[in-house]
């Protein structure tokens, strides 16, 4: 399988997450990136390329164009208020206040983000361009032709929605891809993201409708992030009811229960027969995870990729969380490469 990777995510190199009450060194941190490029060479997976621009326009088909323009200029308004720290929001427009956006920084931090251990460093806006084009890069491959593409990204994008960041996320590289699939002429693209965290991001973007199926399993929203969506009775709304799927998921599930909960989305993908699979990996299901509750071991990343694979549709993965980190790379290759054998395309 082809692999997109830039070393544009080095911009992404904040000094700080607010984590358990404190600010400490981000799990979602550059060296999961060579992790994981260093086991794509190692394991002979396949090529690896650098990506092309692919410009605006594909993002503001998800994002509104005021939280683009909040992003790109959040670091300098937050610089020259001469703060000494990276950009926190610590106020939020909660039940009963007013929905507008106030023009201090201050107040636009807490006007678009979702959660606060996600801070804004010099760089980050650049680096989630670039994580865009990664992800743009390898749909066009799969657009062309391939069975499979594996855009290895960061930031992570799946808590990104059209008009709030959080979960170290700012654009949603997957949704960016699979809107740009659509508008290349695909009838109907489903998103699967295995990330332990439910993808809100996604889901709030394509809630309304039925061209893109959205399919979650994760940590149940009672006990993890982020809290306030992933229930299993979100259901889509309007023309979107029925092509959302939310599998929720207690503390300690193994390959038993997760692996029945995938086959159950898997069926329904199947039955959606889209033209694409956006899969949003997140390996952070892995038993020896630091910031989640999953029992997966390393030889369970093979065999939920032979099962997507079996399904015989071309098939995007877009990178997402994974903090145990000097593992993400063996759990990443393990999905990547189960499913180039399942799909014949095995070495
Ligand atoms: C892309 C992605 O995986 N984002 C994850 C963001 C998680 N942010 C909040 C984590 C709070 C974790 N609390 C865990 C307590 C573990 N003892
Ligand atoms: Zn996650």
């Amino acid at each position: 399988m082809l692999t997109v990777y830039s070393d544009s995510h080095l911009h992404r190199q904040a000094k700080t997450e607010l984590y358990g009450g404190r600010l400490v060194p981000p799990h979602e941190c550059p060296e999961r990136a060579g992790f994981v490029l260093g086991q794509i060479k190692a394991s002979g997976l396949g090529e690896v390329i650098a990506p092309r621009p692919f410009g605006m326009e594909p993002i503001r088909r998800v994002h509104e164009a005021g939280y683009l323009e909040f992003l790109a200029n959040a670091w300098d308004e937050w610089s020259r208020t001469g703060y000494q720290g990276e950009a926190i929001p610590t106020c939020w427009p909660a039940r009963r206040m007013a929905q507008r956006r106030p023009t201090h920084i201050d107040g636009k931090l807490g006007y678009y983000a979702a959660s606060s251990e996600t801070s804004i460093s010099a760089g980050s806006w650049e680096a989630a361009l670039g994580a865009v084009d990664v992800a743009l890069t390898a749909a066009a491959h799969v657009r062309a032709g391939a069975r499979g593409a594996f855009a290895l990204c960061r930031p992570p994008g799946h808590h990104a929605a059209s008009d709030l960041y959080c979960g170290y996320c700012f654009l949603n590289n997957a949704a960016i891809a699979a809107q740009w699939l659509r508008d290349q002429g695909a009838a109907r693209v489903a998103i699967l993201d295995v990330d332990f965290h439910h993808g809100n991001g996604t889901q709030d973007i394509f809630y309304d409708r039925d061209d893109v199926f959205f399919a979650s399993l994760h940590g149940d929203p009672q006990e993890a992030f982020p809290h306030f969506l992933g229930y299993a009775d979100e259901e889509g709304t309007g023309r979107g009811l029925g092509f959302n799927a939310n599998y929720p998921l207690p503390r300690g599930a193994g390959f038993d229960a997760w692996g029945a909960a995938l086959r159950s989305a898997l069926g329904r993908i199947a039955t959606y027969a889209p033209d694409y699979i956006v899969v949003s990996l997140g390996v952070d299901t892995f038993e020896n995870d630091p910031i989640s509750f999953f029992k997966l071991n390393s030889a369970d990343f093979s065999r939920y990729g032979t099962m997507i694979g079996e399904l015989g549709i071309p098939t995007l993965f877009v990178l997402e969380g994974g903090y145990a980190v000097a593992e993400i790379g063996v759990n990443v290759v393990n999905v990547l490469s189960a499913y180039d054998s399942a799909t014949g395309h095995g070495r």
